[in-house]
């Protein structure tokens, strides 16, 4: 008996089905009025990223707690007046190693996405990364920067493999003084509706 499923996902609708032509078809046939069913505002909804706590607004404690993950000696400045907006920010400090926050995400494959994140550092700041790494911590695409005196957008603009995991971090290597770096309110746009469309129904 041939069998067929479809995995409604959350963004797009991947429609899984047996060899058999005629299944297929119903297949698509389903998966079209789910789409329609949706209507256009929940459709464009479910193109964002999901990216969540990226003001810090959310972090209740100095030490840095979910979405986020510590790398070193990092915490969270709380109404301190060191943010880029609203009163929290996050920071990493050390005279040695390396000391940055990480967050895991979930993207579609095959699309492109822009990260968005303000930074500043002490002036001795010379090796500080911005970027995305794949699933195993390893880099997937990254800038370096150096001393930002006052808080600076980075953008970085990358597109996804055909792998879904990904970690966005922030970091940088103390050389052996005293150093710092504060980063605030990231953003990550992309996952658009015309990148969904590019992804073959049948895979
Ligand atoms: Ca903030």
């Amino acid at each position: 008996m041939q069998t067929y499923c479809i995995f409604v996902g959350f963004r797009n609708f991947p429609v899984m089905f047996s060899k058999q032509f005629a299944i297929g078809k119903i297949a698509v046939f389903i998966s079209t009025i789910a789409t329609l069913s949706l209507g256009s505002t929940q459709a464009q909804a479910s193109c964002a990223a999901p990216f969540t706590g990226g003001d810090f607004e959310g972090q209740t404690r100095q030490r840095v707690s979910s979405p986020w993950v510590p790398e070193g000696r990092v915490g969270i400045d709380r109404g301190l007046g060191y943010s880029n907006a609203g009163k929290n920010n996050a920071w990493m400090r050390n005279v040695s190693g390396w000391n940055g926050i990480r967050q895991r995400v979930r993207l579609q494959p095959n699309t492109q996405y822009q990260l968005t994140a303000y930074v500043r550092t002490s002036a001795n700041v010379t090796d500080g990364y911005f970027g995305v790494r794949d699933a195993r911590q390893k880099v997937f695409s990254e800038i370096k920067f150096g001393s930002l005196p006052r808080y600076t957008p980075l953008t970085l603009g990358f597109r996804t493999g055909s792998e879904t995991e990904y970690n966005i971090f922030t970091g940088f290597w103390a050389l052996g003084q005293d150093s710092w770096v504060q980063v605030d309110d990231y953003r990550l746009t992309g996952g658009s509706c015309a990148d969904v469309e590019l992804v073959p129904a049948s895979n």
